[in-house]
């Protein structure tokens, strides 16, 4: 039988800010697991992620930042893509559905659907801000839940209760933009009709059948996916607006449609298409390939998108034709961290790029952890204590003494040279046996989507090789045996050896080490579980340390970061970057006494001050008028930056900045020395 082709996508984040753990555990790092591990087993396979850059999320984080949306999705996009390249996830591309080739793809899917009468145009009644001239949907409105009365629900679902909303349902409707109640006003738009799709979904989820014919087994969907599906059907499916009155995003191509953009959820997966399109393109195949025929078409998603992939994005495939619907969808639940919801908005949150920027070297102890309490089908939760005690008492103490010892042993005997195997005692055949058997427990939990317990199991193996070697004790032996030392040494090589194989998949770089030391390469799983993997003579090196301890004082200082930062985030900035000794060296901070001070003509804000600064008198130019009147500030003794490059501001050249504290309501006040010191004296 030959192998079966896959298509492994990983749902497109917003590039409206950056990625934090619970996205990664919940997405990334399980779609990249599932994607190494059929690499290995050669599998032909795609695996295609990109930002989505359209719709209410990016507009409105746009008008937050004060900048413009193509701003916002570039920088995000940037953001998130270097996250993902420092973390290693392994996507063959990461893509962005602002690009040309996206446009283009989704409009003719649209055409499609619009030629073969797939859609209805329909005109309502929808809320409208006068004040912006714009229509609101979705996340430009805002009012009470009318299922749960939640007061902040939003015109396209409520967060508290999962449900799913139209803004004309809210109670008490407010627009997101002015504040104010919306007016009603007539538009049409284009709708998917729904409610004709509901017979054969239901057996294509319940039984895994299309027209009759079995696609995909039922029982390898997760209960979350198949609940939630069958909830909505059963609640009867409505005809949904695949189009938005906005100038951001996909136009819609038909005529007479200006100021129309198709809906996000209709564009968003389609960049799926677009992505390896431009994949195709850029490597020499044909993207048919991959959305066509034999081949099966997994989508990674967090639970929140499970109706946009298993019912809104299989009926646009099925009306589009001509292309493979999901095979699965393996859909993770929430992630949350140190007993609360992981919240943008209150920054209680580990970002990943702040990750890898404080610990470049711990890639993988961040995989494994995230890996061990994936949520997988419940909720779970992170904590820096757990991220501790997983580290130490697992990746060092069980998977990193292993390795260690039979380096290190290996170097003291054998000079790094692999020795050869005896005759094998009974508990050598046990151990063998049982080293044999892993990698296809691996192989079975990985393709049934249950990555938690396949880590688990990979990390059976080097428990199996550190209680062999805790048992056999050749340190004790090599006194009196030597010949059945090197039977024990060789089996803690050739596990070792697996485990550079069984690791790939879940910890890429500790494997990577592995074969290094080993001086073994191989990247294909069948050769996993071999006992001769390694041969006698085979020369290997000496290892570094694999990992090493977390102390206290990281989940210290990590748990208060968090803390500090919620406590204050509405009124203060968080910290910036950190510095080196050097970057701070650079700056030549004094105090300067004000020998006189006069405002600027037509500048509200600025004083121009003449200071003493104990080598010199210098024109400064402060932004201070609102603050300070120029009559109370003469004499005073302030700080002051100096080596600042001069520049010109309202035509008065400013040699230096006057350095000021702000509090939470925007007040400057000076930064003045106590009693004693003066013009000169220099801060440090
Ligand atoms: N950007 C929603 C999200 O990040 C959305 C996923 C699109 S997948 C096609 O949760
Ligand atoms: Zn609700």
């Amino acid at each position: 039988m030959s192998k079966a082709k896959y298509t492994v996508t990983a749902a497109l984040p917003y590039a409206n800010g950056p990625l934090h753990l619970g996205h990664v555990a919940g997405v990334y790092l399980p779609a990249d697991i599932f994607v190494r591990f059929l690499r290995m087993n050669n599998h032909d396979v795609a695996f295609i992620c990109g930002s989505d850059e359209h719709g209410a999320a990016i507009t409105l984080r746009a008008k937050k930042e004060g900048i413009s949306p193509q701003e916002i999705v570039d920088k995000y996009n940037e953001q998130i893509g270097k996250s993902f390249r420092d973390f290693d996830i392994s996507f063959d591309i990461f893509h962005r559905t602002s690009s040309p080739i996206h446009h283009e793809t989704a409009q003719d899917f649209f055409k499609v659907l619009h030629a073969k009468g797939k859609l209805t145009e329909e005109t309502s009644e929808q809320y409208y801000d006068e004040e912006y001239s714009q229509f609101l949907a979705d996340r430009y409105i805002t009012g009470e839940c009318p299922k749960c009365q939640n007061p902040s629900a939003y015109g396209d679902q409520c967060e508290k209760c999962g449900s799913d909303l139209s803004p004309t349902e809210l109670i008490n409707p407010t627009s997101t933009l002015s504040g104010k109640t919306p007016i009603l006003r007539e538009t049409s738009h284009w709708y998917l009709p729904m409610n004709r799709h509901e017979d054969w979904l239901r057996e294509w989820i319940k039984e895994g059948k299309l027209d009759g014919v079995q696609q995909h087994d039922p029982k390898l969907w997760r209960n979350q996916v198949n609940g939630q599906c069958m909830s909505w059907i059963d609640g009867g499916l409505h005809s949904r607006a695949m189009t938005r009155d906005l100038d951001w995003g996909v136009k819609v191509p038909l005529p007479n449609s200006e100021g129309k953009v198709l809906y996000v959820w209709l564009d968003a997966p389609i960049g799926y298409i677009s992505a390896t399109k431009q994949w195709a393109l850029d490597n020499n195949k044909d993207w048919k390939d991959y959305w066509t025929g034999d081949r099966k078409l997994i989508h990674f998603i967090g639970k929140d998108n499970i109706v946009f992939h298993a019912i809104i994005f299989p009926i646009l495939l099925r009306d589009h034709g001509d292309l493979i619907l999901p095979d699965n969808v393996p859909a993770y639940e929430f992630l949350n961290l140190e007993g609360d919801k992981f919240s943008t908005s209150r920054n209680w949150a580990v970002w990943l790029h702040e990750y890898m920027e404080s610990y470049p070297e711990k890639s993988d102890e961040l995989k494994y952890v995230l890996t061990s309490i994936a949520p997988e089908s419940k909720d779970s939760e992170f904590t820096w204590k757990e991220f501790q005690t997983r580290i130490n008492s697992e990746l060092a103490d069980i998977l990193g003494n292993f390795v260690n010892r039979a380096m290190v042993l290996t170097q003291k005997y054998y000079q790094g040279i692999v020795p050869e195997k005896g005759e094998l005692t009974e508990e050598d055949q046990r151990v063998l046996k049982e080293m044999n058997a892993i990698p296809d427990r691996i192989a079975k939990l990985v393709y049934a989507y249950k990555l938690r317990d396949a880590q688990a199991e990979a990390m059976n193996l080097a428990r199996l090789g550190n209680k062999y070697l805790a048992e056999t004790e050749p340190w004790k032996l090599v006194k009196t045996d030597v010949e059945r030392v090197k039977t024990i040494m060789n089996i803690a090589l050739q596990i070792t050896a697996n485990l550079s194989i069984v690791l790939q998949p879940f910890l890429p770089a500790t494997a990577k080490k592995l074969s290094e030391f080993l001086n073994f390469n191989t990247t294909d799983w069948t050769n996993a579980g071999g006992d001769d993997l390694l041969k006698p003579g085979q020369m290997t090196s000496i290892p570094s340390i694999l990992f090493t301890k977390i102390e206290d004082e990281l989940v210290a200082f990590e748990v208060a970061k968090l803390t500090k930062t919620d406590e204050n985030v509405s009124a203060f900035e968080p910290q910036k970057e950190v510095i080196n000794f050097e970057d701070f060296g650079k700056m030549d901070i004094r105090l300067g006494t004000i020998l006189s001070a006069e405002k600027v003509e037509k500048a509200d804000k600025l004083v121009k001050l003449l200071v003493d600064t104990g080598i010199d008198k210098r024109t400064i130019v402060s932004g201070i008028a609102e603050h300070y009147s120029p009559e109370e500030i003469v004499g005073k003794t302030v700080s002051v930056l100096m080596n600042l490059a001069p520049r010109k501001i309202k035509g008065i050249e400013s040699q230096g900045m006057i350095l000021m504290a702000e509090n939470e309501e925007g007040k400057l006040s000076f930064m003045t020395p106590e009693k004693g010191f003066s013009a000169g004296g220099t801060i440090c």
